[in-house]
């Protein structure tokens, strides 16, 4: 666990450090900036036939590079994780261990993420939140009793992100591919 308050004064690790944590994190639960990549190719391909993986890393990449993103992230995937270790109080514990859909703090937290790049990223959120295509099924199967409430928008809200800063950097390439769907 990363001590973020030193001594007595508000010593915050360096942003690289939190990176670093951030995919160490992501890793240990079973997800890489691959599998993220993936899922923005899925959700924008279809606005944007020329878009390559590559360009999909870069910019899950550059979601990831961002403080806030750590920090949301690192909340998500603690929570989980005391879940599975059954450390929450009840009735807390109860409802992330079942992913009760009235609780709905899991998508809230992952809607910090969301949000960076405009409203085009809720779009895509909630597109994959109803598919749940590549990592996010696996995230959602619960496989080997892990709990992945967090874990699944956070996911999901990364892969949104970097799909919403695609359409935003590159209008574009976004406004031929719908003249061309509707042509
Ligand atoms: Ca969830």
């Amino acid at each position: 666990m990363i001590i973020l308050i030193k001594n007595k004064g508000a010593v915050m690790e360096s942003t690289k450090d939190l990176e670093k944590y951030t995919y160490n994190l992501l890793a240990e639960r079973g997800v890489t900036l691959e599998d993220i990549a993936e899922l923005v190719l899925y959700v924008q391909k279809p606005y944007m036939p020329n878009l390559t993986i590559e360009e999909c890393r870069e910019h899950v990449a550059s979601v990831l590079s961002k403080r806030e993103v750590h920090n949301a992230i690192i909340t998500g995937i603690e929570l989980d994780k005391l879940t599975e270790q059954n450390k929450l109080s009840q009735p807390l514990q109860g409802i992330v261990e079942n992913d009760e859909s009235l609780y709905g703090i899991d998508e809230i937290l992952a809607f910090s993420i969301v949000n960076l790049y405009g409203s085009i990223g809720f779009t895509n959120y909630g597109y994959l939140d109803k598919v749940k295509p590549g990592i996010i099924k696996k995230l959602d199967s619960k496989a080997g009793g892990h709990c992945n409430t967090f874990l699944d928008d956070l996911v999901g809200a990364v892969a949104a992100a970097a799909a919403g800063k695609l359409a935003h950097n590159e209008p574009h390439r976004v406004r031929h591919a719908l003249a061309e769907e509707k042509a």
